[in-house]
């Protein structure tokens, strides 16, 4: 899932909700000197979460391209997929996001959606176990258009040199500027104003966000976990915020009165924490009333929702993604 940035350089940013006693990065600190910058290293635990969640991962990639047929329903396929999730010993680190041609990120379907797969479909995907975060996306041309398919390739071929390129210490903008060069080079724009992003325990969009071009922004890659995910469009390379998505994100308790809404605070902020959640799951859970009780507390600041982001000159985008993990000495894909 995709982080929209909001002008200016983009550099760290940091969670607003910290969980229990554990490090929210899944970092160990090493002891340093006083006139030391502090550096971090990702611990053995932490390491094998991220491959865990990764494996499962890429497992329900593969199931899910077998299941998406043209004109198949996107609320079937949405919950097929966070099912098979959950059957391989994982959870949702998101809501699937199944976003069509324009639409380049944030389409998840809602409980009475009635939309089917059709045209240019990106299916981005999120997985995490205890906390430990794998984010994979692909897409696919359900229309047998060629301009579809080599928006799509195009897109593989990005990811691919950016994890040819990535490396501990590199400056974060040279990802940005593989990515560029390959999509550029093939006719195609990148979507300037989305990015890759550090995946941190409990944290899907924290710390460093990596470019799709060369933001100038030269501060080195540290040790970590990095959501990789150019997009290639026929538009503008830029998107913005359209309709609600009815995908949410926790913020923080606040007084509620209504006791479905204190209810459903509680449950979020138990079973989601600080990952994404969907109304859909909410409706599941507590029935129809869940959409009102939704309101209130987006209302009341508890929690916030994601918009649909949409290509600004109505391109059609392609996305790929894949989850590394970057170490002194080498560079992982947990999704493959
Ligand atoms: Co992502």
């Amino acid at each position: 899932m995709t982080e929209k940035q909001y002008g200016g350089a983009t550099g760290r940013g940091s969670g607003k909700v910290v969980i229990d006693n554990h490090s929210p990065r899944g970092f160990i600190s090493k002891s340093k000197k006083s006139n030391e910058v502090e550096k971090s290293e990702l611990s053995s635990e932490a390491i094998a979460g991220f491959k865990k969640a990764g494996q499962i991962a890429k497992k329900v990639r593969e199931f899910a391209k077998e299941i998406i047929k043209p004109e198949a329903k996107l609320l079937d396929i949405a919950e097929k997929i966070e099912s098979k999730i959950i059957e391989l010993g994982g959870k949702p680190a998101f809501p699937v996001n199944l976003s069509i041609n324009e639409i380049a990120a944030h389409y998840t379907p809602g409980h009475n959606d009635i939309n089917v797969a059709n045209g240019l479909l990106k299916v981005d995907i999120g997985v995490h176990v205890d906390g430990y975060i794998a984010d994979t996306a692909f897409s696919v041309d359900l229309e047998g258009n060629e301009e579809n398919k080599k928006l799509i390739e195009v897109a593989d071929k990005a990811l691919e040199k950016a994890i040819e390129t990535i490396k501990f210490e590199i400056p974060i903008n040279e990802i940005g500027k593989a990515i560029s060069e390959v999509i550029v080079s093939s006719g195609f724009s990148p979507i300037r104003n989305l990015t890759g992003h550090e995946v941190n325990r409990w944290f899907l969009h924290s710390g460093f966000t990596v470019p799709n071009y060369d933001n100038g922004n030269t501060t080195p890659v540290e040790e970590g976990g990095y959501a990789i995910e150019p997009f290639t469009t026929t538009g503008q390379g830029v998107v913005y915020e359209s309709k609600p998505s009815e995908i949410f994100i926790f913020q923080g308790r606040t007084g509620v009165r209504d006791n479905l809404a204190k209810e459903i605070m509680n449950y979020i902020e138990v079973e989601y924490k600080t990952l994404p959640f969907c109304s859909r799951w909410l409706v599941k859970k507590f029935g129809q009333r869940a959409i009102l009780a939704l309101s209130m507390l987006k209302q009341m600041g508890a929690i916030n929702e994601f918009s649909q982001l949409l290509e600004k000159g109505k391109g059609k985008v392609a996305q790929a993604e894949h989850t590394v993990l970057v170490s002194k000495d080498k560079v992982e894909v947990t999704t493959l």
